[in-house]
């Protein structure tokens, strides 16, 4: 008789969450894909929502929602501070954006992805939904090379220096905002190329990671800081460097984040403040984009594609799905 597997519980987060993490994922993104190209950015982001709450409820953790849906009374369901799984496992906090690009998905345009991350408990940042300022570049760099704190065109010039080339060769990626209107020039006026996007920065910010395959050699402005963290989850895993800061313009907001723990409100978050444990995170492809393929529907069966990654190890794991038993996504 083989000796059955036992799992030590230091390495419940690689040995099994790293797996279950990606049955989370697939569902949230196969419930969102059903309603692609329906113009309903609310009934496909309850349905991820929905999917998604259900299989972590499944998952052997004692988990607590750290970025989420947005905070208890806004949202009826993975807030942040909620207690997910059945309670018998590792502590962990957990971070979700069940799909990241309501609006793609709603328009049925690329890059839609369900994405979550789990670290051991206590180690994720806790951020209030507020927007974050951020920059980020691939591994491979002198630490520092970029920083929140200088002009576009410095920071473009200094990257277009450690890489070796012309700041013509670098191409930065930017969220298509007004607000990003100066920040749009004065990074062309460096001599990049900027490639605009109208959602999804979580992907944006990986894309760094492998400027070969994606041409993206930097990512920088402003978005959602449970975005930022997701990211940050990501590039803890890859590799790249990361500097995030909270816009906290308000007074409301600042006392949301304090309440929060966050002390020094103009705080630079790197990846290591807000990734502080081991992580493993998971995106599965909602519809098709540059990094992940989107849920396929064919007859009885349904395809997914996931990428799930591990910090401790920087394993990347792609898991291409067919699915054939389909009551499991309660597709009605
Ligand atoms: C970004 C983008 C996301 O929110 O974080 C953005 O990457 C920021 O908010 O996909 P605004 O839309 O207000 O600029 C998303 O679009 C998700 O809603």
């Amino acid at each position: 008789m083989s000796t059955p597997i036992t799992v030590q519980p230091s390495l419940a987060i690689e040995r099994v969450l790293s797996i279950e993490i990606v049955r989370v994922t697939e569902r949230a993104a196969v419930a969102a894909a059903r309603l692609r190209g329906r113009g309903n950015e609310k009934a496909a982001d309850q349905a991820a929502v929905d999917a998604m709450r259900r299989e972590l409820n499944n998952l052997p953790i004692e988990g607590t929602v750290v970025i989420g849906e947005g905070e208890r009374d806004e949202a009826p369901m993975l807030f942040i501070g909620e207690k997910v799984g059945s309670s018998h496992g590792p502590k962990v906090d957990i971070a979700v954006d069940p799909l990241e690009g309501t609006t793609l998905c709603a328009k049925n345009m690329q890059g839609a992805i369900a994405v979550m991350a789990m670290a051991e408990g206590g180690t994720l940042l806790n951020a209030p939904d507020v927007y974050m300022e951020k920059i980020a570049i691939g591994p491979g760099y002198p630490k520092g090379v970029v920083d929140l704190d200088a002009a576009p065109d410095e920071n473009i010039r200094a990257l277009a220096k450690a890489k070796g080339v012309k700041p013509e060769e670098v191409t930065a990626l930017i969220l298509d905002r007004p607000r990003h209107s100066e920040l749009i020039a004065a990074a062309r006026k460096s001599g990049a190329a900027v490639r605009l996007i109208t959602d999804g920065d979580v992907a944006g910010v990986i894309h760094t990671a492998d400027p070969d395959a994606t041409g993206i050699d930097i990512y920088i402005g402003i978005g959602g800081a449970p975005e930022g963290v997701l990211a940050a989850a990501a590039l803890a895993c890859i590799g790249g460097q990361m500097q995030g800061r909270l816009v906290l313009d308000t007074e409301e907001k600042r006392t949301r984040a304090a309440r929060m723990g966050i002390k020094d409100p103009r705080k630079k978050y790197g990846v290591a403040d807000m990734v502080r444990g081991d992580c493993v995170f998971a995106a599965t492809g909602v519809t098709t984009g540059s990094m992940l393929r989107g849920v396929r529907f064919r007859g009885g069966l349904v395809e997914t594609e996931t990428v799930v990654m591990r910090s401790a190890t920087g394993t990347v794991r792609w898991i291409r799905a067919e699915h054939r038993q389909l009551g499991k996504f309660h597709l009605g």
